[in-house]
């Protein structure tokens, strides 16, 4: 297999990106064991239907011995949540309990599910002390996806405060490939973020940036300081960046391969080695890390740049035998013998003047319709022409998406599977296609969640072309309205045509 080592980004736009781009450093506490997340127990399980819950709630963590606890957010616990676990085919009805002090909507990043209620996207705001109940039934691959709030405009703010967790979808396809997958053991979430304290507290608006927040400080899994004893020959992480911003340029200490199998939607047709592997925000990366080569004692850390996010300590491992697959799952071809494009979106600028088709995001407005169950085919540009640009994420609800072609060349060596975000260099043109399976609205942005809060955002509903039926906006805008929520409306003030002014 070969190994890649190019973290297949514009390096000039990444290095030069705005000034504010804090660089990580060591956070000034002790090193602490990686928390590992508890799978979420479902409260009851009957023969047709699973039920869960899921609580967003106020918490606390002592990060620091000499000052206060740090007020954080989380679900069902003090930060970040619980690893969920979905298999597909069954049918699943999840209470979302609002706990904290304003509104919020839980966003299922990478589930195919009806939209714009269960998707969880900004239509969805369940008020504080309320709450609201979802169902849906997987039918889609098995793959990393996660959870996180999605309220226009406080995405940014609520996710900094601690929201996220990741969702596992299981499926019988990926159970019959020789992989780890032990929860806990030789398979655990990396959620990968940062954040600086004040005073041992967050404090967003002190770090705000419109162009993307970051910290000083790598959190993994909510550890500071992470360490890891390594117990098992190999082992599969489920690599999320859930930073607000940064993009993680992941490498080991001393070089170590590590072997990517699945990317945002699922496993990927062949396994692909790599050294460096750049994820940005809301991407997720399974990989396989061998380490067979350590002694006990031994020492790796997972960096970002030269910058550590985790330390691994061999400990003593069982002998074994295992050979990473090289094969893994086919991936579904999607017709494209059209060849023709469906629609171009752009996204251009940087700061306060992020747009995405020169437009900024409009509750009110459906900003485009595509048919159910026909392939489409759209090109993502970057402009970004003003001071060399920087990378947007893109991100669609409501489908995974194949990378086509990167300004008419090949997809780099890891966009062969399924994906629901792609890095979109300055200058680039992504071509993608897609299917979508349900009708609904659904939205499509820029994952810097900063981009996303100023309005680089837009919707496309989707609809059953044998029984066309449009969604009646009004009524979900109203739904808002009458309990007091913000409805974003063309979110600068600017660029008023008039034709926006009637709804
Ligand atoms: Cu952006």
């Amino acid at each position: 297999m070969d190994l890649i080592s190019d973290y297949f980004h514009d390096k000039t736009a990444f290095d030069t990106q705005d000034g504010a781009y804090k660089p990580i450093i060591p956070a000034p506490t002790n090193s602490s064991p990686l928390a590992i997340p508890p799978l979420l127990s479902p409260d009851k399980v009957t023969n047709d239907t699973t039920y869960c819950t899921i609580r967003a709630q106020q918490g606390t963590v002592q990060y620091f011995p000499d000052t206060p606890a740090t007020n954080t957010w989380g679900y069902n616990g003090n930060i970040l949540g619980p690893t969920i676990p979905f298999q597909v085919g069954v049918h699943y009805k999840i209470t979302l309990v609002n706990d904290l002090p304003e509104p919020t909507t839980w966003h299922w990043h990478g589930l195919n599910i009806s939209g714009p209620i269960a998707d969880g996207g900004p239509f969805a705001a369940v008020l504080p002390g309320e709450q609201s109940t979802i169902e849906f039934t997987l039918n889609q691959p098995a793959a990393t996806a996660w959870l996180h709030p999605h309220p226009c405009p406080q995405t940014a703010r609520q996710v900094w405060q601690g929201l996220a967790a990741e969702v596992i979808i299981q499926d019988t396809v990926e159970a019959q490939i020789d992989l780890p997958r032990a929860y806990g053991t030789n398979d655990i979430p990396l959620v990968l973020q940062d954040r600086s304290f004040h005073n041992g507290q967050l404090d967003y608006d002190a770090d705000y940036d419109v162009d993307g927040t970051t910290g000083n400080y790598a959190l993994v899994n909510g550890t500071l300081n992470a360490t890891y004893t390594v117990t098992q020959p190999v082992m599969r992480f489920r690599i999320l960046n859930g930073a607000n911003r940064r993009e993680f340029r992941l490498n080991f200490s001393d070089g170590l391969p590590f072997y990517q199998i699945a990317s945002d939607g699922g496993l990927l047709p062949q396994t692909v080695g790599f050294t460096r592997l750049m994820l940005t925000c809301a991407e997720r990366a399974e990989i396989l890390v061998d380490f067979r080569g350590y002694q006990p004692g031994d020492q790796v850390q997972l960096r970002t740049d030269d910058s550590t996010l985790i330390t691994f300590n061999i400990g003593r491992m069982p002998a074994s035998d295992y050979v990473i697959p090289d094969k893994l799952a086919p991936v579904e071809h999607l017709d494209d013998s059209s060849n023709h494009v469906d629609h171009r979106t752009v996204m251009s600028g940087m700061d306060a003047e992020v747009r995405l088709d020169d437009k900024l995001f409009d509750m009110t407005r459906i900003d485009y319709r595509l048919p159910i169950n026909t392939t489409q085919c759209w090109e993502i540009e970057n402009t970004n022409d003003m001071t060399g640009g920087m990378v947007h994420p893109y991100h669609m609800h409501g489908c995974e998406f194949q990378v086509v072609s990167r300004n008419g060349n090949a997809p780099f060596a890891n966009e062969h599977g399924w994906k629901d975000t792609v890095a979109v260099n300055p200058g680039e043109v992504v071509k993608i296609k897609f299917r979508v399976r349900q009708s609904g609205l659904y939205m499509y942005h820029c994952h810097i969640l900063e981009h996303e809060d100023t309005g680089m955002m837009a919707q496309y509903e989707s609809f059953d072309p044998n029984n066309d039926q449009p969604i009646d906006i009004t009524h979900y805008v109203h739904q808002l309205e009458k309990n007091g929520l913000h409805v974003c409306r063309d979110m600068s003030g600017m660029d008023h045509s008039g034709m926006d002014m009637n709804m």
